[in-house]
Formats: C-alpha cells, sequence, structure tokens
C-alpha cells in the first residue's frame, strides 16, 4: 500500500498530463437544438446536447416538463435566446413526488451515460427546488443499468428566495458536483448511469424526520413540490487519448404502427484511425419486450437499420445504435421508438329523448392515409331506436363529429358502433345511446345576477308537477356567483363556527351542509322519475368535493334515503360508491387535455371560469332503479338534497356551486291519474296463459317480444274475448321466453 500511496504522489507531482481538462462525454442543457431554436423556453430536448446518447428520464411516476423556474434567477446555462430549463414535478395535477413516508430515493431525475473509453467519471450541475420539494436529494448510480446505489453526494436544497429571502421563489444553486472516480465500476461502463432521487431526512442526515421535509423550513413538504435541473455534465478522462472517437449521426424519434417495422432509417458512421467499412454496430432496446430486432444495411460511411416491434405490441422504447472502433472506442445516439395501433376516443354512454339530436366529437389516433379518403361508418344495434341512417360524422382531419338523429317517438337502448378505416386499417369504439323521457323539473341559472341570491326559482316544471326554488342548507354561506348557485363554509376543521368541525358526511348531515330542492306530484297526476342530472364548479383545490345525494319523502323529517350514484357513465368509470367526489377546480393550470369525467376521479385543475361557460357535468344519475320514485301519485312530495363536506385542508372561503349556468335537471314522465296506464294479469291455465286488462282501458293493443334488449314489439295474433269487465287473450306456452306489453 505504501509503495502505492508513494506511486500516485509521484505521478501526481511528476505528471503534467493528469491535470489536463476532462472530456465532456455528455451534457444536458435541455435547450432546443440550435437549428431548430425557437426562443421559446417551454420547448426543450431530453437527449443530451453533447455527447448523443439515451435521453433524460423522469423516474418514480413523476411528470416533467419544460420552461423556467424564475426570471430573477437562472442556471449557468450561456444560452440567453433560447435556455430550457428541466422540470420534475406534478403536471396537471399528475405526478407528484411520493407521498410524505413514501417511496424513499426513488423519485427524481435519471441520467444513463455510457462511459466506455473513460474513467475519472464526474458530474456537475445546477439545481433549483421549490420551498415545498423536499430539502434531501440523493445521488445514486447504477453500473449494470438496473440497480441503484447510493453514493454519499447528499445535495440539500436551497430555501433562500430572492429578493424576499422568505417568501420569493428559492434561486438555484449552481455548480452542484459529484465524483464517480473512487468507483472503479464507473469507468469504461457502457451500463453506467446516475440519478437524483427526493430523500428522507433521516437517511440524508443520519437523524431527524422519517420522512421528507420541506426545503424551505416554515413549509410543509407537498408532492407537488418541484425539482428543475440545467447543465447536466459528465466529464471523464480518455483512457487512450491517442485514438478518435467514432462518429455516428442522429436519428429523429420515430412513430411506427403495431406489426409494422421502420422503414429502413439511414444514418452515417465514420472514425479518423478505422475504415468506415470496419466499424462495428449494435443496438439496443430499453424495452426488449416490445422491441429487440434490429437489420443494419447499408455500407462504408452510409448505413440503415430497421427496427421490428414485437408482434402485437405497443408502447415505446429508446433505441440506441453504437458504433464501435477498431480501437474498442466506442460513441452512441438514441431515437424514440413508439409503436401503437390506430384508435379512437372513448366515448361514453350518451343520454336524451328522440327529439333531440346529440352531435358528440372524437378523435381518430394514429389511422395512416390521408384523412379525406377515410372511411367512416356507423352501426346501430337497435334500429327501432336510431336508424343507422341517423348516424351522421362531419369534420376533418383526425377531429370528427358524429350527430345521431333517433327514430320518432322511440324510447330504449342502442349500441352505436363507430368504424374509421383506411388502408385495410380500422379502428372503432362504441358506446351506449339511451333514449330517455324528457326534463321534467330543470333549473337554469343563466340569469342568476353576481349577488348573494338566497334562492333560484325553477325555470322548468313539467304540467302535473309543482316545485320548490333551489336553496342552501342552514349551515352553508351565501355567496354571490353570476349564473351559478354558490356555497360557501362548508364543514370542515378550519370552521370554527361549527360544531363539530371534522369534515365528514356524518357532519355534513348534522350541520346542514347542502342544497335543497322538492318536487311535488300535484293531485290527479302520478310521475315517475328516470334520471338526475348536475353540473358542478369549485372554486379551489380546498372547496368541498365529497358528495351524496339523498331523497326523502317526508321532507327530512325522517333521515333521508342515499342515492347511489349510478348509471352507464358511472359503471364504465369503474364508480360504485354511494358518495361521489368533484374534483374539478377552476383554481389552477389547465393540463393540455382533459378526458370526460375526468374531474370525479381525480384532481383536474383550471376549468373553464368563464360567466357563460357550463360547469362540469356530473354522470347522470339512474333515478328509474329506486321504486319508491316510482308511480308517485299526487299529492306527493320528493325533496332532494345534495349534501357535501371537505378535508382537513377545506378552507371556509372556497366555494361549491350548481352550475354555472346549468342548474339541476330531473327527466321522468307525468301522467294524468285517469290516463294511468292498465295493469296485464298473466295467469297460467294448463299449457296456456292467460292475459287480461280491465275492458275499460280502450284503445290497447296487446304486444309481444322475445327479447327486450334489442326488443321486437309485434302484435300478438290471438283473439281478444271480453268475459265480464274483463279483456282476455289466450296464448300456448311455448319453451322460449316471451314478454307482454299493452301499447296505444
Ligand atoms: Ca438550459
Ligand atoms: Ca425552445
Ligand atoms: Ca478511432
Amino acid at each position: 500500500m505504501t509503495m502505492k500511496k508513494l506511486l500516485l504522489t509521484s505521478l501526481l507531482l511528476g505528471s503534467v498530463w493528469l491535470y489536463a481538462p476532462a472530456d465532456v462525454i455528455k451534457q444536458w442543457d435541455f435547450n432546443t437544438p440550435p437549428e431548430e431554436m425557437d426562443f421559446l423556453p417551454g420547448t426543450g430536448t431530453l437527449r443530451p446536447g453533447i455527447g448523443g446518447g439515451f435521453p433524460a428520464e423522469a423516474v418514480g411516476s413523476v411528470s416533467n416538463s419544460f420552461g423556467q423556474v424564475s426570471t430573477v434567477s437562472g442556471s449557468s446555462d450561456p444560452n440567453s435566446l433560447d435556455n430550457t430549463h428541466w422540470r420534475l414535478g406534478s403536471v396537471g395535477g399528475l405526478g407528484g413526488f411520493p407521498a410524505q413516508g413514501t417511496a424513499n430515493k426513488t423519485a427524481g431525475a435519471q441520467f444513463r451515460v455510457n462511459t466506455s473509453g473513460y474513467n475519472n467519471i464526474r458530474v456537475t450541475w445546477d439545481q433549483e427546488n421549490s420551498a415545498t420539494a423536499s430539502r434531501y436529494w440523493r445521488v445514486q448510480y447504477t453500473l449494470n443499468g438496473t440497480d441503484w446505489l447510493d453514493h454519499d453526494t447528499v445535495i440539500t436544497a436551497n430555501s433562500i428566495g430572492s429578493p424576499d429571502p422568505d417568501t420569493s421563489t428559492p434561486t438555484w444553486q449552481l455548480g452542484l458536483a459529484t465524483d464517480f472516480s473512487a468507483v472503479a465500476g464507473a469507468n469504461n461502463n457502457p451500463s453506467f448511469g446516475f440519478r437524483f432521487v427526493s430523500e428522507f431526512e433521516s437517511t440524508a442526515t443520519g437523524a431527524g424526520a422519517e420522512g421528507y421535509v420541506a426545503n424551505r423550513p416554515a413549509s410543509t413538504y407537498g408532492t407537488a413540490g418541484t425539482l428543475w435541473l440545467d447543465m447536466i455534465t459528465v466529464t471523464g478522462d480518455d483512457l487512450n487519448p491517442g485514438n478518435q472517437w467514432p462518429q455516428i449521426s442522429a436519428f429523429a424519434d420515430q412513430t411506427v404502427l403495431m406489426d409494422q417495422s421502420t422503414a429502413p432509417l439511414a444514418f452515417t458512421i465514420s472514425d479518423a484511425e478505422t475504415p468506415a467499412g470496419n466499424l462495428i454496430l449494435s443496438a439496443g432496446s430499453s424495452n426488449p419486450g416490445l422491441v429487440n430486432t434490429f437489420v443494419f444495411g447499408g455500407s462504408g460511411t452510409d448505413r440503415t437499420i430497421v427496427v421490428t416491434p414485437e408482434p402485437a405490441q405497443q408502447g415505446s422504447a429508446t433505441i440506441t445504435v453504437r458504433v464501435t472502433d477498431a480501437g474498442g472506442k466506442m460513441s452512441e445516439t438514441s431515437f424514440e421508438l413508439t409503436v401503437t395501433q390506430p384508435a379512437l376516443s372513448r366515448i361514453f354512454a350518451q343520454a336524451t329523448t328522440w327529439e333531440e339530436p346529440v352531435t358528440i366529437p372524437f378523435t381518430v389516433y394514429n389511422l395512416p392515409g390521408n384523412p379525406a379518403t377515410w372511411l367512416l361508418a356507423g352501426n346501430s344495434s337497435n334500429p327501432d331506436a336510431v336508424q343507422n341512417s341517423g348516424i351522421v360524422f362531419d369534420g376533418s382531419g383526425a377531429e370528427r363529429t358524429v350527430t345521431i338523429t333517433p327514430v320518432a317517438n322511440a324510447v330504449g337502448d342502442t349500441t352505436i358502433t363507430i368504424t374509421v378505416s383506411s388502408g385495410g386499417l380500422e379502428a372503432s369504439t362504441n358506446f351506449l345511446f339511451r333514449l330517455l323521457p324528457d326534463f321534467v323539473l330543470g333549473f337554469d341559472f343563466t340569469d342568476v345576477p353576481n349577488e348573494p341570491v338566497v334562492s333560484v326559482a325553477p325555470t322548468l316544471v313539467a304540467e302535473g308537477l309543482s316545485a320548490s326554488d333551489i336553496v342552501r342548507g342552514p349551515s352553508l354561506g351565501v355567496t354571490s356567483l353570476t349564473r351559478g348557485f354558490s356555497g360557501n363554509t362548508w364543514n370542515s376543521i378550519n370552521n370554527t363556527n361549527k360544531s363539530p368541525t371534522t369534515a365528514s358526511r356524518d357532519n355534513a348531515i348534522l350541520t346542514g351542509d347542502y342544497f335543497e330542492f322538492a318536487i311535488t306530484v300535484e293531485p290527479g297526476h302520478v310521475a315517475s322519475l328516470a334520471t338526475l342530472d348536475v353540473w358542478m364548479r369549485r372554486s379551489a383545490v380546498n372547496a368541498a368535493m365529497n358528495f351524496e345525494w339523498q331523497y326523502s319523502l317526508d321532507g327530512f323529517a325522517t333521515p333521508g334515503v342515499t342515492i347511489p350514484p349510478r348509471g352507464p357513465i358511472w359503471e364504465s368509470l369503474g364508480l360504485s360508491q354511494n358518495t361521489f367526489v368533484y374534483l374539478g377546480r377552476t383554481s389552477g393550470t389547465a393540463p393540455g387535455t382533459v378526458a370526460p369525467y375526468a374531474w370525479v376521479i381525480q384532481d383536474v385543475p383550471g376549468r373553464p371560469n368563464l360567466t357563460d361557460s357550463v360547469g362540469d357535468p356530473i354522470p347522470t344519475i339512474d333515478l328509474a332503479d329506486i321504486p319508491e320514485l316510482q308511480n308517485l301519485n299526487g299529492p306527493k312530495a320528493v325533496t332532494f338534497r345534495l349534501y357535501g363536506w371537505g378535508n382537513n385542508n377545506t378552507v371556509d372561503t372556497n366555494t361549491t356551486a350548481l352550475g354555472r349556468v346549468k342548474g339541476p335537471h330531473v327527466r321522468g314522465t307525468v301522467l294524468e291519474s285517469s290516463a294511468q296506464p292498465p295493469s296485464l294479469m298473466v295467469v297460467r291455465e294448463g299449457n296456456n296463459v292467460r292475459i287480461s286488462w280491465p275492458v275499460s282501458a280502450t284503445g290497447f293493443t296487446l304486444e309481444r317480444t322475445p327479447s327486450l334488449s334489442p326488443f321486437n314489439w309485434q302484435n300478438v295474433p290471438h283473439p281478444v274475448q271480453v268475459v265480464g269487465e274483463l279483456n282476455v287473450v289466450i296464448v300456448p306456452i311455448s319453451a322460449d321466453s316471451e314478454f307482454f306489453r299493452l301499447h296505444q
């Protein structure tokens, strides 16, 4: 050992070349490449700007985006025209850092670096963290591309803002550094990589919290905290400076359809010492289950590669192409291959009446050919409800619409299938199309002024019904909202005016946090309620977000009955609780795209806040399955309440509203009692069934169908006999099921 130390000392003293600047192996500046410069920091690249090869990766389910964190402080990137910083953190409310106490040292930013031909690997970078981000960031590395080991380096985030150290955005730390020169396995290793991951205080410092602590001492750790990076620079010492590195040109990212190969992708290779024809090519995939077949073509400097995905697989993979010279030096470049198949955007179940055609937008993905030549076809499973000729397409390119016009007087369900085809490939989707009775009650808030209105009268009440105004429960605050009906001071731990203050369903019921309206069936009428629709709007993330519909037949003198949120859309969303959440909010930045009804599953910030925009529709709730809400003989009142409650963060001033524009709507039927349809009586008599109804019910025809889905009602051919006060039809029993109805 002494000998080695002495030798090393003499080398350091006597060998000038050891002090030569190391080579930059790779550098990520995240800027749009110079030839494509667009002066927009919000666009950039994850590919290394120097060195080629594997793009930077966000790991641990963290989302990422490009931008600039602050105009006050920046990174050391000298590019003043189009300087992008890389941001790790939630985007559109999705993909934040791990929840408190979970997933230590797994989430952050990852960089794969082929270090072949180098030793003394070192990394420098610039970093910024928001106030609520993790204070500690561990440097980890891998020697086999899979397993990650702790390096001694732990970065403590900077919390000092500028100009205000305590409240302004924290400033950048420039030139942070970590050194892998003592890690022998980091040298000359095509599988080397390193990453920066958020870390618990206890493991980072050997003391303190067994969880994440916030960067800024006065802040609380939050999953929405951010890690910003720039100028990730990897250096090393060339193991053989006498041999130049081979060169390989870059590839554009590629998209192919499932079961199709790429075209031959052209690239060039060269080397100072080795003839191009003697250079060795290899290729690898980050996702071998998706793609692992590569065929090289061409010769000399001009080469091609054909990449073939595995059968029936789709997804994406990073393809790395490497060139090695006769001296063993290797250079590489990478590109992303995406394997897709044609698809249509999801269309949820639709509800309407036969009188109201419905127009639905949809998007076509990954269908080849000129969109003007695409063939669009629609099919209806039940021509009694919708004919195929009632399905009409419009739009152009990938953005299309379908307008569905029902058959006159139809009620019932049909499944609509849409198929778009081109060049032997096609995409299709289907959805339920339900023809319901019309609305019998509706609140339109178009004329609600920006004042603290206490109640709003219904704007649609069917003949035979009367209805109350819509009002708030006694413990909700009255707030102003143009074209809406809003409430605040929802039950929460922060509301000192309520007791108890814990936000829960039971306490919402106890204290009276609800919106309410009532339908009264007038004497001489009978009503059946079919569906309940409501549109909602929340002002901010800390508004009440938990809800439950209830009804009462005694004006809530006794506890109400839960209306479970059920119906085709709830089913397709996989939701079957008795309560529901609504997580849309006008605060925050809207994500790029929002799937319909995403707001009943996840936080959806940035919802439209225009005074003339409807709120977010809550999926239609079926009432037809609730026996107590069918055949309501007047006089009879049904009172509806929508209870709401928040959580420990709910703030009194944050509002939850019905609307805007559209208030609650109920579909159903209301008939005069005298027009109440007669009942059919069915009795077995030997090998026949005896079907009868009162002779006083005139103008009815007995019909039958072998199935209700689809139905095919046909007149029953057997004669009608009058027996006393009854019309009687005798029908022989058959082996198949049959359904009967009276039709007027
Ligand atoms: Ca940059
Ligand atoms: Ca840019
Ligand atoms: Ca060479």
